[in-house]
Parts: C-alpha cells; structure tokens; sequence
C-alpha cells in the first residue's frame, strides 16, 4: 500500500515527507494504524549523525496505534486492538530474552533498523527503506513484529499510550527497575526533557525524599515541580555538581541520572552521587564521546555506575503496569504531552525541541 511517512534520505537533511511503499505484513507482523508518534531526542541523535543508522529509513520509535491486519500466525494481537508499540520487540529466544532481559533482545540488536528477518517492509525510488526500532511511527501505518506491540485492555488517549512507548517506560523504569530508588533517598536528574521528566515521575512514585531537577534552562525546571521534582538547580550558570552538594548537606544524591546524552553530564551524573550512590546513565552520548571518571573515587566510595536501556523493562508485562499507573492518576501524562502536531509539521516540531520548549511534543494523525 501507498502510505505517507517522514523519511530521512540523508544525515543533517530535514526529512522528506512523501508517500512510500509498505509491504503486506508477512508471518509474526501486524500492520498498525498509528494513531499518535511521540517527538523524542533520540530520532535527533539520528538526523544529526550524533548515532549510526541504515538510511533512506522512517524514524519514530514512540508511538501508539490500532492493528488493522494480521500477518500469517499471529497470536499476540488481534484487529482493532489498541496497541503501544515497542522498539525493542523481543524475539523471547535469545539468552537475554531467557534471562528476562527482553530490552537487550539479541535477535533485535543484530537486526538494527530491519524487521526480525533481516528485510524491510518500506521501500521508495526503488530502495528499501529502514524502519526505526522496527516502529517507524513517523508514518501514517507501520509494519511491526507481533512481540512489538502491547495491546491495552481498555483504550486510553493515543498520545499518552504513545508516550508509555518511550519516555515513561524509559524514565520511570530507569528510576523504579534499574536503579530500584528506596524510599526517603536523594534523587538529582540533569535533564528534564519529556525523558527525565518520567525519572522524576518514577522517583516520586518510589517515594524518594529529595527530587533535585538539573538543568539548562529555566522553564524546563518551573515545569519539573509539576511532576515531582522538590528542589532545581540550573546548570547554565552554576556548577550544577557543587549544587547538588549543597543541597544534600554536602554528601552527594543517593540516585543520580543522566538523561540528556553527553560526556560532561555523564561525568557530572558521576560526580554529584553520594557515598554507594548509584549513578544511572539513560542518555547515549554522540558517537566516540568518553566521560572520564576518578578510579580511586568509585572505588573508595563504592559507587555504582550503570547504564539503563528502555528503562530495563519488559515490554509486554510493564506497559500495561504504566497505564495502570496513568489511569489510577500516579503518573501525569495528561501535562507530560503539551504540544500536538501534523505529521506534515515534523521538522517544525524538530525545531521546537532544538529551541528547548519544555515537555512533549506528539504527532497525531
Ligand atoms: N545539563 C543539564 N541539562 C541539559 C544540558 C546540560 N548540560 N544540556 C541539555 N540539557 C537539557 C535540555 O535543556 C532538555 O531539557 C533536556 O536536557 C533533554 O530533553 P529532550 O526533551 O531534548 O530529550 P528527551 O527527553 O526526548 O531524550 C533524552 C534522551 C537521553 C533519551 C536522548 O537524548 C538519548 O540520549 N537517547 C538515546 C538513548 C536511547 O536510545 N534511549 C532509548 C530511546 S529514547
Ligand atoms: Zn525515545
């Protein structure tokens, strides 16, 4: 079928928005309607070269629909059910998968921006054509593997399911399953995007004591209070490792986070952690960046340092645990998402999260 997408031909280009081909959905996919596609920083990273991908490829890895065909074999998902989509969609075979490591899926990362097969479903001008996290919502449909998609028992709004998709499975994961934050501890997180603020999210779900929001720009951390932050620091003027401090009597934060994606907040992450502070790094850094650490102060002050990826959930059985949470009213998506958008407007929405507008932008279609 014909289909209207957002492609990126070339890095540093604005995408080309046009119509491509999508193929039928082949055994083990779903064809899904997107209804709503999430504007993240990562997609970013991609049109800029900060990170490596196949192109001609469709971004957009956030994203939320309804199935409207099944491919051969399909047991997972049925037409018409509302489905959050995954970009890690796990093959449940793999050893990570067996060790109930599902966001590290080893098929999935040896396949990169193909489907599960090693092909692709889009083509144009007689290519074939990558698909994001094997989502590509940055499209009016999407072929996806059938482990992709986590049908809802009752239907919540497209962009908040588009949302739990990535920012909010990424953000509060990291602060409830990687660094598993106790209750009454010290929480800094240098970076309130639509990201970090679902690290504050998960932070005050877990009842942190202190929620230090860091950041650059001063709007990003008025709208943090919103979603639990206690107390901001703006990095843009002061030393935001020395702030920390002060604020935490001089000990550090318990948890820290890195939710933006550099070397120097990577460090700082590193840096403003108390004694056993365990510094959680949810942002990837521009290819071949290093964040230098003191060996001597990791070990004499037994910190943790560690990476968290898609916030160390298990897609199929933790999403629905986020729409639990949203529809009880403990996680506020409803001001997460402040910006709505055409898919005809997605450089402009690009711009908008290069101007540093605060929360989250989505498209709907
Ligand atoms: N100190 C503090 N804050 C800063 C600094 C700094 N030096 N520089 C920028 N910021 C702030 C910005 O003002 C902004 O508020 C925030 O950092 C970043 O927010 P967004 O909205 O631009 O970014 P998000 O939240 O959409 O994405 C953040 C990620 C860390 C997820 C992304 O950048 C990333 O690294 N992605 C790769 C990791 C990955 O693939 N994750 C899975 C898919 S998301
Ligand atoms: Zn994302």
């Amino acid at each position: 079928m014909k289909v209207k997408a957002a492609v990126m031909w070339e890095v540093g280009q604005p995408l080309d928005i046009r119509e491509v081909d999508l193929d039928e959905p082949k055994a083990g996919e779903v064809l899904v309607k997107v209804g709503s596609a999430g504007i993240c920083r990562s997609d970013r990273h991609f049109m800029h070269g900060d990170a490596p991908i196949a192109i001609p490829v469709v971004l957009g890895h956030e994203g939320a629909g309804t199935v409207v065909q099944t491919g051969p074999g399909v047991t997972l998902a049925s037409e018409g059910d509302q489905v959050i989509l995954s970009f890690v969609p796990a093959c449940g075979r793999c050893r990570s998968c067996l060790e109930g490591h599902s966001n590290l899926c080893d098929l999935h990362a040896a396949t990169g921006a193909n489907m599960l097969d090693g092909t692709t479903r889009l083509h144009a001008d007689g290519k074939d054509v990558h698909h994001m996290g094997k989502v590509a919502c940055f499209a009016e449909y999407a072929v996806v593997p059938e482990t992709g998609v986590v049908p809802l028992a009752d239907s919540i709004p497209m962009d908040k399911a588009a949302m739990i998709g990535c920012s909010v499975t990424t953000g509060v994961g990291a602060a409830i399953y990687s660094a598993e934050i106790k209750p009454g501890s010290t929480v800094a997180v240098i970076g309130c995007g639509g990201v970090g603020l679902s690290v504050i999210m998960g932070a005050a779900l877990a009842n942190a004591g202190q929620i230090i929001a860091v950041d650059i720009r001063e709007a990003q951390l008025e709208f943090a209070m919103r979603f639990g932050a206690t107390h901001t620091v703006n990095a843009a003027d002061q030393d935001p490792v020395r702030q920390v401090k002060d604020l935490t009597g001089g000990r550090g934060a318990d948890y820290t986070f890195e939710v933006f994606g550099s070397g120097d907040t990577t460090k700082a992450a590193y840096d403003m952690a108390a004694k056993r502070g365990i510094v959680t790094v949810v942002g990837i850094a521009p290819w071949g960046q290093e964040a230098s650490i003191n060996a001597v102060d990791l070990v004499r002050n037994e910190k943790t340092l560690r990476g968290s990826y898609y916030g160390s959930a298990r897609s199929r059985t933790d999403m629905p645990v986020m729409v639990d949470l949203y529809q009880s009213g403990k996680l506020n998506l409803d001001d997460l998402v402040v910006r709505h958008y055409t898919l005809d407007q997605i450089n402009e929405a690009y711009a908008d999260l290069d101007r540093g507008e605060i929360g989250r932008g989505a498209i709907m279609f």
